[in-house]
Order: C-alpha cells, then sequence, then structure tokens
C-alpha cells in the first residue's frame, strides 16, 4: 500500500513536468532503466570517438585536422558528462566500463560501421551528429534532472559537429567528379545506419511504453526516426545525392516522407555484436583500459597522498 502511494505520487510529479533529482525517491525499475540508458549513450560517446579519430592523422588540411580534434575531444566530455549523471544514480563508472568492455552493456549500432574515406567524416557529423541532436533535443526535457542538464550542454556542441559535417559535404559536392561519388558512396554507406540509430521501430521496443510513461523519453523511436528523414532529404537534395531509397516519396496526405523498411536483421545483428566493426572497436576499448591501469592507479595513490597531508597539517 505503502508503495502503491509512493509510486502515485511519484507519478503526478513526472506528470506536472516536474524534474526528479538524485535524492529524490523514485522507482527502481526508473532508477535501473535510467542507468542502462545513459550508460549506453555514454559509451556511445566514447566508442563514438573511434571511428573519427581513425582521420585525425589523414584530415586534408591543416584546418579539417584542428576542427576534427575538436570535435573527438568534445565527445569525450559528453561521455564524462553522461557518465557523471549515471554516477548520481548509484553507479561507479568503473563498473559501466567494465559492462561495456565485457558486452554487457550496449552502444550505438551506427559505431560499428568503418570509415574509409574523408567522406565519411563529413557524412558522420551530418548524419550521425544530426540524428543524435534530433533525439537529444527531445530528450533535454526527460525527467532526469542531471541527464536532462547534461543533454542542454551536450546538444549546443552537436549542432556544431552536425554543421562542420554538412561543411565538408558542401566542399565535397562542389568538388571533383571524383569527389562528388566519394560523397554519394558514403551516403549509400551511412543513410540506412542512420535511421537504425533511433532504435527498432515502436511496435518492438522494449523499453518505450514505460518509459513514456515516466517521461524519461518524449517521442517514439519511430516519431523520431520520421522526423529526422522530414528535416533531412532537403539537405541531402542540396548536395546533389541520390537518398538510396526507391520507396522515399512525399506523402501530401500525411505531409510527410514515406520511406523504405529497415532491414531490421542487419539492426538485430549489429546491435547482438555482429556489425562489420564490433570485435574491432571493443578490443580497441580493452587495449586502452588496460594500457591505461597504472595511471588510475597512479590518480588514486596521488589522491590518497594528498588526503595523508591534509591530515597531517591539520593535526
Ligand atoms: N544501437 O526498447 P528500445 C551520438 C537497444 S550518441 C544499439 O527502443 P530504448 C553522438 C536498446 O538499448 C548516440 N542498441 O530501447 C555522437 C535496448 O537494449 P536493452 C547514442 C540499440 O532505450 C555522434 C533494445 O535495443 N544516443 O551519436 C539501439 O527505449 C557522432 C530495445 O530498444 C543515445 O544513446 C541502437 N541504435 O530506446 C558521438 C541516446 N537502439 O538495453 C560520436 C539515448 C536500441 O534492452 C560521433 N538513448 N537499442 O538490452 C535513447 O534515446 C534510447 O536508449 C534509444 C533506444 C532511442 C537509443
Amino acid at each position: 500500500m505503502e508503495m502503491e502511494i509512493a509510486l502515485q505520487k511519484f507519478q503526478q510529479y513526472v506528470d506536472a513536468e516536474n524534474k526528479i533529482e538524485a535524492k529524490d525517491w523514485m522507482p527502481e525499475g526508473y532508477r535501473k532503466t535510467l542507468i542502462r540508458q545513459i550508460g549506453q549513450h555514454a559509451h556511445s560517446e566514447i566508442i563514438g570517438m573511434l571511428p573519427e579519430g581513425n582521420w585525425i592523422t589523414r584530415a586534408p588540411s591543416l584546418r579539417r585536422k584542428a576542427i576534427l580534434l575538436a570535435k573527438v575531444q568534445d565527445e569525450a566530455g559528453h561521455g564524462l558528462y553522461l557518465y557523471c549523471a549515471a554516477e548520481t544514480l548509484g553507479v561507479d563508472r568503473d563498473t559501466m566500463t567494465e559492462e561495456m568492455l565485457s558486452g554487457k552493456a550496449k552502444y550505438s549500432s551506427i559505431f560499428n560501421y568503418p570509415t574509409i574515406s574523408w567522406a565519411d567524416i563529413g557524412t558522420i557529423g551530418w548524419l550521425v551528429d544530426g540524428a543524435a541532436i534530433v533525439n537529444q533535443v527531445s530528450l533535454q526535457r526527460t525527467s532526469y534532472g542531471p541527464y536532462s542538464r547534461a543533454l542542454i550542454r551536450i546538444c549546443k556542441e552537436e549542432s556544431f559537429h552536425q554543421r562542420q559535417g554538412y561543411e565538408i559535404c558542401i566542399a565535397l559536392s562542389k568538388g571533383t567528379a571524383e569527389q562528388k561519388k566519394m560523397l554519394q558512396d558514403a551516403f549509400n554507406r551511412f543513410w540506412w545506419p542512420s535511421l537504425m540509430m533511433f532504435g527498432p521501430s515502436d511496435k518492438d521496443s522494449a523499453h518505450s511504453s514505460q518509459n513514456m510513461v515516466w517521461k524519461i523519453k518524449r517521442h517514439s523511436n519511430d516519431d523520431l526516426r520520421q522526423k529526422f528523414v522530414d528535416m533531412t532529404v532537403a539537405q541531402a537534395e542540396y548536395l546533389g545525392l541520390t537518398i538510396p531509397d526507391p520507396d522515399l516519396k512525399w506523402n501530401e496526405e500525411t505531409g510527410h516522407y514515406d520511406f523504405g523498411e529497415i532491414d531490421w536483421t542487419e539492426f538485430n545483428e549489429v546491435v547482438k555484436g555482429n556489425g562489420p566493426c564490433n570485435k574491432e572497436r571493443v578490443a580497441a576499448k580493452q587495449k586502452a583500459w588496460s594500457e591505461g591501469e597504472w595511471v588510475r592507479e597512479a590518480a588514486v595513490a596521488y589522491a590518497e597522498k594528498q588526503k595523508e597531508k591534509a591530515a597531517q597539517s591539520a593535526a
């Protein structure tokens, strides 16, 4: 009975658009699903540094290199804000990292695709950051305060990321026939995986209905995917690109674009760990984690020494 009243009060509080803060009472399921989602989001930012990091040394000019370096650094920062937001729910960062390294915790499917040309970097900024923004602008209104505040900050940086990617695409679209071909090829490879970033269709989404009630999620996977398609088609047309979907067409009645069926088998395989780069990505993070062990140990030893010194001078 007491639990029922607590749940009712919690729901009323959320329904009135209040933010839940770290020390507030919350249902265990709310805490758990947030740790899962924020953890997955943080891991995505960290693993997401790898495909673009692959091009830092090969960026075509100093200007492009400096911009890409700054973008990849921003992603590390986003990962850190998000790990901190998850820690407010009572999980520690090492546990989250170990779960990602063991394959228990997921990260976004999109980062399991290779970056094989410079046009991929433009396309990732344009499409991947573009899709991330559509999802995260919606999540800025999530009911959990620390996550919402982290997202407000992240979105400001993501819009710079999206623009830098689109600007690379514009340059390529005005370039030689070879550059135009390279851009179309990158677009062909990233279009469908970008649509998959929004998750399974609503009817197959395990967490959506409860998380919409708790206002963790504010829009459904399919609604956000549709929004992304609607805003991206004109951008692709401006670049002179052909969208790799014969079923894509404007629907006068709905006021939206209709588009073809996503290859859900491919999506499920990538999420299960069988995408083109899953093993490579996790292996890179495992290597970094084990090579960084001495840094973590040294930081703890230094913090202990400082604590001892402070205790001695206080005595
Ligand atoms: N990949 O029931 P739902 C970025 C999993 S950040 C892998 O619909 P939910 C920035 C899902 O976890 C990109 N797994 O789940 C950047 C669940 O698994 P579980 C990341 C996926 O949570 C740009 C199961 O499928 N953004 O790109 C995917 O209600 C450039 C059932 O799905 C976020 O994480 C997927 N695509 O909705 C960085 C945003 N989709 O745990 C570097 C926050 C679903 O039951 C470079 N997250 N799954 O085993 C969210 O908004 C939600 O978690 C969704 C999924 C919408 C991703």
